[in-house]
């Protein structure tokens, strides 16, 4: 949904299931603090708008995105309909931020290949503070809105195929 242009935070409201009755855990990186919040913030009040009970939205903290993989892995296990892993990599002066960016991709990828529920992509990466602040309720959305649409469309795919 990176695409050119494309606003994170527009969506069809027509083609979005209702939300009611979803459970859904939130993994939320402190890393890049001011711009995790701000997703969190977005995919929080989408779920919220389209249905789901504040109440059944369960949020948890890890330090960095790394730990996206592992606090993921955990919440899969718990009584939750899907999970949402957010997180933000900025590129620095060494390649770490690509290793980071590589193992949670491919450790969340993994998740979602061999888990019951879906696991959301909800990392960001990013050459610098503005591209994130853009994608973080800026000029080009709020990619934590994006995620909390994507969490209920594939939660209603899974209900669909039973
Ligand atoms: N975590 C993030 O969520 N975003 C970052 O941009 C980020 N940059 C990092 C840069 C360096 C040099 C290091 C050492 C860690 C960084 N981390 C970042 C933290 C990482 O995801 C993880 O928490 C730590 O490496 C501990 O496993």
């Amino acid at each position: 949904m990176a695409t050119k242009n494309h606003n994170l935070s527009d969506y069809d409201i027509n083609s979005v299931p209702n939300a009611e009755g979803m459970k859904i855990g939130i993994v939320v990186a402190e890393w890049n603090e001011n711009i995790t919040a701000a997703l969190l913030d977005g995919a929080r009040s989408t779920l919220i708008k389209h249905g789901v009970k504040p109440e059944d939205i369960t949020i948890m903290t890890v330090p960095g995105s790394f730990e996206l993989i592992y606090g993921a892995s955990q919440m899969v296990k718990k009584e939750l309909d899907g999970v949402i892993a957010i997180g933000c990599v900025i590129r620095g002066d060494t390649p770490h931020d690509r290793y980071i960016c590589q193992g949670v991709t491919y450790g969340l990828s993994r998740l979602n290949a061999v888990q019951d529920i879906p696991v959301i992509y909800g990392l960001i990466t990013t050459l610098d503070m503005q591209q994130a602040e853009d994608r973080a309720g800026g000029k080009m959305g709020n990619k934590g809105d994006e995620c909390a649409v994507t969490a209920i469309k594939m939660i209603d795919f899974k209900r669909k195929l039973k």
